[in-house]
C-alpha cells in the first residue's frame, strides 16, 4: 500500500502545527540540482556549488568568506552560500520551498537540515506519463513553480501564482503533518517545510547523498548570529596550514605519547596529522579540492562564467594565478581534459597580449608579476585577430572549436576560467 506523504499524520503529542501558523511568514526557495553540462554536475543549491570554509564557521565567524556576489540566476558559481534567518519577531515563521527542478532535476534528494525538526506542509511530485515515466524537464509545465532564467537553472524560483507568495500557498497540510529533519525532494517536484528560527547556530543544510553533498549540494543557514553563544576562551581554531613553515618545524620536533589520550591530545594530533598531509607531502598532496592534479600541474577548472580580467583577480584571491600553459604539452593536456569533461564551456587562461600596437601582438604568460614571453604560438587559424581598435588581448580555450586557442576580449564576454598553483 502506498500513502502519499501529504496523508501521513504525526502521532507525536508534542507536535502542534499552530506554532508555525503566522501572518509573518518569510518564504525562501532552494533548488537542489545539478544544473551544469550533462554529466558534469556541479551539485548545487540555487546554482551555488558549496565551497566549504577553511575555518570553523561557528567559532570563527569573522573569517568566513561568504561572498557570493559573482552569483546570479544566470550563472553556476562556487562560493560559501549562506542565508541568515532570525527570531527578532517572535511571530515570524520560515517557509522553505525546496525543489529539484529545472535542467538539473535528474535526481530526488534527501535534504537534511541541522538544528531543527520542521513540519512538512506539502510534497508535490512531478508529472508522469501513462507509462510511469517522468515527463521531460521535470514536468515544468505542470508544477506550480516558474523558473524565469533562460538557462532553466531555476536558481531564482517563484510561484507561478503570485497570490501564493509569502507563505500563502492555498493547500498546506494543517492536519498533524509529520515533523522531520530530513525529507526527500522528488525529482521534478518540491516540498514545503515550516519552522521557527528558535535555535541560534550555524546549520548545514544539504543533500544527504554524500556524493552530491561533497560535490557542493549544500549551504549554510546562519541562524540568529547575534544570539549564538560564544565559544569558550582558548577554543581550538581551524585554519588552512598551507605554506605554514612554523607549523612544519613544530611538527617535526614533537612526539605525542599515545598515553595522552585526552581530548586535547586527540585534537592536537588530528591537527598535526592533517597538517602533515598538507605540508610535508609532495606538490600533489598540496593540490587540494577544488584544485585538481593534471599531469604535473595543479589546476582549478571553474565553470563559473566571468570576464577574463575578473578571472585574473579571482585566481589571485585563491592564492593562485590564471593558468600559464608554458609548454605545448601542458596546453594539449588541458585541452584534452576540457574535451573530456567540459565540452560546452570555453575557458580563459593566463595568456595576454601586452602590446596591441605590434602586429600579432606581444603575447605573454602572466604570473606573480612576471610576464614570460610565449615560446610557441598555437592559436587557431585566423587567430589572434584582435587589433588596436578591436581589443582581444586575453586568451581563451574556445569550446566551439575543440578548445582551440583564441584571443578574446578581456572585459566583455563571460566564460569559465582555469586557475593554477
Ligand atoms: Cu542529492
Amino acid at each position: 500500500m502506498c500513502i502519499h506523504f501529504n496523508d501521513v499524520i504525526s502521532i507525536d503529542p508534542n507536535s502542534n502545527t499552530d506554532e508555525v501558523k503566522s501572518d509573518e511568514v518569510v518564504e525562501m526557495f532552494f533548488n537542489f540540482a545539478f544544473p551544469g553540462e550533462n554529466g558534469n554536475t556541479p551539485g548545487s543549491v540555487n546554482g551555488h556549488q558549496f565551497l566549504p570554509p577553511i575555518v570553523a564557521a561557528y567559532a570563527q565567524p569573522g573569517l568566513v568568506d561568504y561572498n557570493c556576489d559573482a552569483c546570479n540566476a544566470y550563472t553556476i558559481c562556487e562560493c560559501t552560500y549562506a542565508v541568515t534567518i532570525d527570531n527578532d519577531n517572535k511571530d515570524r515563521v520560515y517557509q522553505f520551498v525546496i525543489s529539484s527542478i529545472g535542467r538539473g532535476a535528474n535526481w530526488s534528494h534527501p535534504v537534511h537540515l541541522h538544528g531543527h525538526s520542521f513540519y512538512v506542509m506539502k510534497m508535490v511530485f512531478a508529472t508522469y506519463d501513462s507509462e510511469g515515466q517522468l515527463v521531460p524537464n521535470g514536468g515544468q509545465d505542470t508544477i506550480d513553480i516558474s523558473c524565469t532564467d533562460s538557462n532553466n537553472f531555476c536558481s531564482d524560483a517563484k510561484w507561478k501564482n503570485a497570490s501564493w507568495e509569502n507563505g500563502r500557498h492555498p493547500d498546506l497540510n494543517w492536519h498533524n503533518p509529520p515533523q522531520k529533519d530530513t525529507i526527500i525532494i522528488p525529482s521534478g517536484g518540491y516540498v514545503i517545510i515550516r519552522f521557527k528560527a528558535d535555535n541560534p547556530g550555524v546549520w548545514f543544510f544539504h543533500c544527504h547523498i554524500d556524493l552530491h553533498n561533497t560535490n557542493g549540494m549544500g549551504m549554510i543557514i546562519n541562524e540568529s548570529p547575534n544570539s549564538q553563544p560564544k565559544v569558550p576562551n582558548n577554543f581550538p581554531k581551524c585554519n588552512s596550514f598551507e605554506n605554514d613553515v612554523h607549523f612544519t618545524i613544530l611538527h617535526s620536533s614533537f612526539v605525542i605519547p599515545l598515553s595522552m589520550l585526552n581530548i586535547f591530545a586527540l585534537t592536537f594530533s588530528v591537527i598535526v596529522l592533517y597538517g602533515d598531509l598538507m605540508i610535508s607531502g609532495s606538490h600533489a598532496a598540496k593540490c587540494r579540492y577544488p584544485f585538481k592534479k593534471i599531469g604535473d600541474g595543479c589546476y582549478f577548472i571553474n565553470r563559473e562564467t566571468t570576464t577574463a580580467d575578473r578571472a585574473f583577480a579571482l585566481c589571485l584571491r585563491r592564492g593562485a594565478y590564471l593558468a600559464n600553459l608554458e609548454t605545448l604539452e601542458e596546453a594539449m593536456l588541458i585541452k584534452y581534459e576540457l574535451q573530456q569533461m567540459h565540452k560546452g564551456i570555453s575557458f580563459f587562461v593566463g595568456g595576454r597580449n601586452i602590446n596591441r600596437y605590434v602586429p600579432g601582438g606581444d603575447w605573454r604568460w602572466i604570473q606573480n608579476g612576471k610576464m614570460t614571453k610565449m615560446t610557441y604560438k598555437a592559436f587557431a587559424s585566423g587567430e589572434p585577430n584582435g587589433s588596436h581598435s578591436s581589443e582581444q588581448d586575453c586568451m581563451l580555450l574556445y569550446a566551439a572549436v575543440g578548445h582551440g586557442i583564441y584571443d578574446n576580449t578581456c572585459n566583455h564576454y563571460l566564460h569559465g576560467y582555469i586557475c593554477e598553483k
